[in-house]
């Protein structure tokens, strides 16, 4: 049984859907990041960060946290999503680290700037609205030709996929990237990802562009 920590946002929303996806027994607790939960004292003692998402494992007793180290963490852990070895298991982590380390942030910073504070700073609106359509750029080259980001569905595709989702709140129109679109709509169909979708709690059906 995997105790599984997370609110409606992507990065618990990755996991949400790789759960799903392994069909791992789990448990969700919703902790609602807009009244402070992720700093109450239990939640601290399973994520010192004070942040969404964190699993323990009770199989295994590990606690982990940041989505991208739970998404590796369970592939390897079930055998799939995840190539054992080889050139596309270097290209599973380098996209799953593409989305960590520059897809997340600077979309959750197009939000802030973009959609939650308009006009409030212009010089940060700028940068992030141009940054977010580079990173849409990447991806779309990179699904030129290809119906997932390495060969087959993996946790690359999790872990991105839910940060597509939120297109309206970084004001990008998935029409410009027409690669980015239909894998986001090939995606959309899976069945875990519609229930993963819908954990912790359910807050409407999945976007369409
Ligand atoms: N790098 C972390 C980011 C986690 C993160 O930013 N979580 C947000 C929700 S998406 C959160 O818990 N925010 C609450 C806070 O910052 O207080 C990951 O990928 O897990």
């Amino acid at each position: 049984m995997i105790d599984f920590y997370t609110w409606i946002t992507p990065n618990g929303l990755k996991i949400a859907i790789a759960l799903e996806e392994f069909d791992l027994d789990y448990r969700a607790h919703a902790i609602d990041i807009t009244s402070g939960a992720q700093f109450s004292d239990d939640y601290l003692a399973i994520n010192p960060g004070g942040k969404i998402p964190a699993i323990i494992d009770h199989a295994t007793g590990i606690t982990l946290s940041e989505s991208g180290a739970i998404l590796l963490y369970l592939a390897d852990r079930t055998g799939r999503l995840l190539p054992a070895s080889g050139i596309a298991r270097h290209q599973a982590i380098e996209w799953s680290i593409w989305q960590a380390a520059s897809f997340a942030p600077t979309l959750g910073h197009a939000h802030n700037f973009l959609t939650y504070n308009p006009g409030m700073a212009p010089f940060a609106e700028d940068i992030f609205r141009r940054d977010t359509q580079r990173l849409y750029e990447t991806l779309d080259a990179r699904l030129e030709g290809r119906a997932y980001l390495v060969d087959d569905y993996s946790i690359a595709d999790i872990a991105t996929w839910p940060w597509v989702s939120r297109f309206a709140r970084h004001k990008i129109n998935l029409s410009d990237y027409p690669n980015v679109k239909s894998w986001y709509l090939r995606i959309a169909l899976r069945a875990a990802v519609k229930r993963g979708y819908e954990v912790p709690h359910f807050t409407g059906t999945i976007p369409l562009p």
